[in-house]
């Protein structure tokens, strides 16, 4: 086959669109991709189901606790994010209509640093697909709106700030020619985003002065985690060469030695693989690298131009990279959810709800050792309070052993009702019953010194029971909270090894 007719092949193959009807395998992608948008909606359901029905306020908490406050505030933040996400999801509508108005095209992200000769590689495939007959349009965004023409694309611009434009050439394909995301203006931040996003396949253009700068390719990382291809390209494959004519010296354009641009594109293969294993990305991805000279292509006489400037090899790769890239776009809208699903949901819950879920976690098992400590601490205080006035006591109602019992268990019963107030305060506490901590004294007591004793004793002993049934109480009104916290992260927890195995089979 010439040169000429293989161009035609390719630009007929690219150019030519979905037109045609539906085959059994367009069927089976349907239906996969509607099982695969099934299962992340019925994710994301069960997800939200989990923060639906979340921490309940125990009620054994004073409102005003600050565990019962903290457990209010992981509640409200439950129902914050789940209108969060539904407004984010709104947000990516328009993301989601860039990639409607394109619905039948291949869109093939072209991106490189400035001057990698991306508008210039645009410019000459419009022209080729022009020669052909087949429509060519072009586009810039513009205050956010998407502007057409007919002008074809700034070469060798020198702006510091890149403007987003592309083209469709033929009716299948779509170019988008971006410097990345460093270059653009903030306001036009968030739709290089969606560009980059909206992209099925990825050509990734250097210079071959100093071809295959692979930290590029770090703001390709996501695109590429998507099994989108990735087609490195090696433009300006060419120099310039004193010749002699006519007995006079002349500058004259000529292509890099195929020898060359070989060991060029073996280079930057083996550096783009490493560069993807090191961010753990498929290198199945990866397409062997093809390099190229528009200049050449256009300056040189007769019909091996384009084979002899790699142009011909470039339609091949590009034919290559279309398989997958229109794999890619068939599910595309799973890929949207799922994206949204990890970013915006999973990413909100690693972010924000659990650690909060693990904060609330500690201050529950702080709070346990708190009590445990404060039956002590309680029994002490309560205890310093009261054996001072066990002396008088008794000289008063040293006959009227009865009467003795009651003033000391109605002093007893005081001081732990202090200490429970003190220390115990933010719980709902049963009311200590008329019969707690009654200080009974034995019928039989011989002499003051024994009754003193046996009043000690019978203090102590009813003050330590009311301390640890009170702690007792408090320690298990904390529980339903505790149970809450650590069902709430093992749901969290399944979810999120659930989306994880989602995502690896999307991208099988
Ligand atoms: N020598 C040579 N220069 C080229 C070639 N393609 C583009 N250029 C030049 O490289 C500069 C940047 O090209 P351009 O397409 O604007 O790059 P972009 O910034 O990536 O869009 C311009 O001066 C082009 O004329 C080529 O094949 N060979
Ligand atoms: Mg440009």
């Amino acid at each position: 086959m010439n040169a000429m007719a293989g161009e035609q092949q390719f630009l007929a193959h690219a150019g030519g669109g979905s037109a045609e009807p539906a085959t059994s395998n367009d069927q089976a992608g349907m239906a996969r991709l509607h099982s695969q948008l099934q299962q992340l909606q019925t994710w994301q359901t069960q997800l939200q189901q989990g923060l639906g029905s979340p921490l309940a306020p125990t009620p054994g908490l004073q409102p005003s606790h600050p565990l019962a406050q903290q457990t209010q505030a992981i509640h409200q933040q439950c129902q914050d994010l789940q209108a969060r996400w539904a407004q984010q999801w709104s947000a990516l509508q328009p993301a989601r209509s860039l990639a409607q108005d394109f619905e039948q095209r291949v869109i093939l992200l072209v991106f490189g640093k400035f001057n990698a000769g991306k508008s210039s590689l645009c410019n000459f495939l419009a022209e080729r697909f022009a020669a052909q007959g087949q429509p060519v349009r072009f586009f810039h965004l513009a205050d956010g709106a998407m502007v057409e023409s007919d002008e074809p694309l700034r070469e060798g611009a020198t702006e510091t700030t890149a403007r987003l434009q592309g083209l469709c050439l033929g009716n299948g394909l779509v170019l988008l020619d971006t410097p990345g995301l460093h270059s653009v203006t903030p306001e036009n931040a968030a739709l290089t985003q969606r560009f980059t996003e909206s992209a099925d396949g990825l050509l990734w253009l250097s210079s071959s002065t100093s071809p295959g700068q692979v930290q590029e390719l770090d703001e390709l990382a996501r695109e590429l985690r998507r099994n989108k291809p990735l087609l490195p390209v090696i433009t300006r494959s060419d120099l310039i060469e004193e010749d002699e004519v006519d007995g006079e010296i002349q500058k004259c354009l000529r292509n890099k030695t195929p020898a060359n641009r070989a060991l060029q594109e073996a280079d930057v293969q083996t550096r783009a693989q490493d560069k993807l294993r090191q961010l753990g990305i498929d290198v199945s991805v990866l397409k062997h690298p093809v390099s190229i000279s528009v200049h050449a292509a256009r300056s040189q006489p007769g019909p091996d131009a384009l084979a002899d400037a790699g142009l011909l090899r470039l339609y091949t790769a590009i034919t290559e990279v279309l398989a997958p890239a229109q794999a890619y776009k068939q599910r595309k809208p799973a890929e949207v959810l799922l994206h949204h699903l990890e970013e915006n949901v999973q990413g909100a819950i690693d972010a924000e709800l659990l650690p909060k879920l693990q904060d609330l976690q500690r201050a529950l098992a702080q709070e346990q050792e708190r009590l445990q400590q404060s039956k002590a601490a309680m029994l002490r205080a309560a205890w310093r309070q009261a054996i001072p006035a066990l002396p008088g006591l008794l000289e008063e109602y040293a006959d009227q052993l009865p009467v003795l019992s009651a003033e000391v268990t109605a002093l007893v019963r005081a001081e732990i009702s202090e200490q429970l107030r003190g220390n115990l305060g933010g719980y709902v506490l049963p009311v200590l019953p008329t019969e707690a901590a009654a200080v009974v004294l034995p019928a039989a007591i011989a002499g003051p010194d024994a009754l003193y004793a046996a009043l000690q004793n019978a203090v102590r002993v009813q003050m330590e029971a009311a301390f640890a049934a009170a702690v007792d109480a408090c320690s298990h009104a904390l529980e339903p909270v505790l149970l809450q916290t650590e069902k709430m992260r093992a749901h969290l927890r399944q979810c999120a090894q659930g989306l994880q195995a989602l995502g690896a089979a999307l991208r099988a």
